[in-house]
């Protein structure tokens, strides 16, 4: 007659653990739901490139071999989506915006606060920069050890794990620094400029 009271006791640790790390309105999802506005784009690796262009009009290109000659970063966490459900311990391997940016530095790209990641099939988000750097985004093409599927963003999607996922642009191709803040898609359609899960940033005008 002991297991019921340490079973319930556990249980009850665990809830309360998950419950520290989900926002406001949010609930725990185990699977991985795939959100797209429109079609999955067909990317391969061989037609794939990426491109930081600069509000002074530099830019930087990196075909996938490229892409991948940079040190790569691997992150684990919780992602969370405006449709309320929240993913825990994620697994995601790709190269920090940082890195990026560095890179982008060398070949006269100056550094602007704000910026727009433009996707294949035309999805675009704003980002600004400082919720970006600092080991906060990168570009992903690894989910959880393997390639990252084509509905989730393959070859490769912006992470930017502390906003909604909404910004964590699938099939990102281009990323537009800017001298003025923007909005994207969602954003024009009545999403939060910035998309902060933790004051809920849901939709223009929430705090
Ligand atoms: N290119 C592109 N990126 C996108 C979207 C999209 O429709 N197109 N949807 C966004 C939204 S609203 C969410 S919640 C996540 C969903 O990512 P998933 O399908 O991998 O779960 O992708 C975001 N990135
Ligand atoms: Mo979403």
């Amino acid at each position: 007659m002991t297991t019921p009271f340490s079973r319930g006791f556990h249980g009850r640790k665990r809830s309360e653990a998950s419950a520290e790390r989900l926002p406001p309105g949010q609930y725990e999802e185990r699977g991985f739901p795939v959100l797209s506005a429109g079609p999955t784009p067909h990317l391969t690796t061989a037609n794939w490139d990426f491109t930081i262009v600069g509000s002074n009009g530099r830019k930087i290109s990196w075909t996938w071999d490229e892409f991948q000659a940079l040190p790569h970063q691997r992150v684990t966490r919780d992602i969370h989506c405006v449709t309320k459900w929240s993913k825990f311990d994620t697994t995601w391997e790709g190269i920090s915006i940082d890195t990026l940016l560095g890179e982008a530095s060398t070949r006269g790209v100056t550094r602007s606060p704000y910026a727009m990641a433009v996707c294949e099939g035309g999805y675009t988000t704003n980002v600004a920069v400082a919720d970006m750097t600092d080991g906060k985004a990168m570009v992903a093409f690894q989910f959880d050890d393997a390639p990252l599927h084509s509905e989730h963003g393959g070859p490769a999607r912006l992470l930017v794990p502390h906003l909604y996922f909404w910004k964590s642009a699938k099939w990102i191709r281009q990323l537009h620094l800017l001298d003025a803040e923007e909005p994207g898609f969602w954003e024009v359609n009545g999403y939060h400029i910035r998309g902060d899960p933790w004051r809920e940033q849901r939709y223009t005008g929430d705090p």
